[in-house]
């Protein structure tokens, strides 16, 4: 198998159609401004910058049979489907900028199918501090935010479960949850049912970050394409406060930093989210800024060069 593109390609999605709050549609103009495409042309990356895509305003409405914005949310990972798998098409490695967490829906679902197509095995990294495995029945709320993992093992409205033509997208086996710790009752319930691997932040407190992902990435092989979708409130709220769903107690500056690093280390990389990033209610962009100087270490930036820190412990 040839190697992971290094050209990558930014897709922006601004919607939040699928939050209960209102601001991650202006996610993708703050990556931007926080210098995403020169930090990762600093990494030796050739970016291409697609813009924008375009889908319905947030009509605000209630949800109406256990959706909120369920048209609105179809129209919109219709468009974002359609961007990712044409990039994949194209050898390179395409990069959502969000919008609010539904969109994975339409991320995810074309890198599936893509590697259907070209018989890679497909992983798919979870950094959240949710699961986002509710459906109409067990959601709390209705916004299809939390709802993503579940379509995409199969569970929803068919317009969303089939975007790609085959449904399930994914089997439960190849994701990996990392940082959870806000579930909810029926949800959790449906985690345990249908088996997913979660590393919560008790796990990680317990084993460490390091151990953690030496978890996460084990049984990768040359043929394994990576796709880590980053929900921006993965990182604790101390350091990341520009989300829109808080949660206390996730990962802090340095294990996020490790998280990245060795994810990099595998070369594995071949599709990312960055989602649910809120300007709105961000201090100065200071998140975005974060975001971006953990992309950096996901696309390989270390403090030192690896050879170098080997060759020191050795
Ligand atoms: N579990 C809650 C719900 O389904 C919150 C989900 N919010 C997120 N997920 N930000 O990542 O409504
Ligand atoms: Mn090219
Ligand atoms: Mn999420
Ligand atoms: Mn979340």
């Amino acid at each position: 198998t040839p190697a992971l593109s290094r050209t990558v390609a930014l897709i922006g999605a601004p919607t939040d159609v699928g939050a209960g709050a209102r601001g991650a549609s202006m996610g993708p103009e703050a990556l931007r401004v926080a210098g995403l495409a020169d930090a990762l042309r600093a990494q030796g990356v050739q970016v291409l910058d697609r813009g924008n895509l375009h889908g319905p305003a947030n009509p605000w409405q209630p949800a109406q049979g256990g959706y909120r914005h369920l048209d609105e949310v179809v129209a919109w990972n219709r468009a974002v489907h359609a961007a990712v798998h044409a990039e994949l098409q194209h050898g390179h490695l395409p990069i959502l900028l969000g919008g609010d967490h539904c969109l994975a829906m339409g991320s995810i679902s074309a890198v599936a199918r893509h590697c259907r197509a070209v018989g890679r095995t497909l992983r798919v990294l979870w950094l959240d501090a949710h699961a986002d495995f509710n459906t109409s029945e067990l959601t709390p709320s209705g916004n299809l935010h939390g709802m993503p993992v579940a379509v995409l093992c199969g569970f929803g409205p068919t317009a969303l479960t089939h975007l790609g033509g085959a449904s399930p997208a994914l089997h439960p086996s190849q994701v990996r949850q990392i940082g959870i710790r806000s579930v909810d009752p029926g949800e959790k319930r449906f985690v345990h049912e249908q088996r997913l691997e979660v590393y919560d932040m008790r796990y990680i407190d317990e084993m460490g970050m390091r151990h953690t992902m030496e978890q996460v990435l084990a049984g990768l092989d040359d043929n394994t394409h990576l796709h880590v979708s980053f929900d921006v409130d993965f990182l604790d709220p101390d350091i990341a406060p520009g989300v829109g769903t808080t949660v206390p107690g996730g990962p802090t500056y340095r294990e996020a930093q490790l998280c990245m690093e060795m994810i990099a280390d595998t070369g594995r990389l071949g599709s990312l989210d960055i989602v649910e990033l809120n300007p709105a209610l961000d201090e100065r962009n200071r998140t975005a800024r974060l975001a971006v100087d953990l992309v950096e270490s996901l696309f390989g930036k270390s403090t030192l060069m690896r050879e170098h820190q080997v060759r020191r412990r050795g």
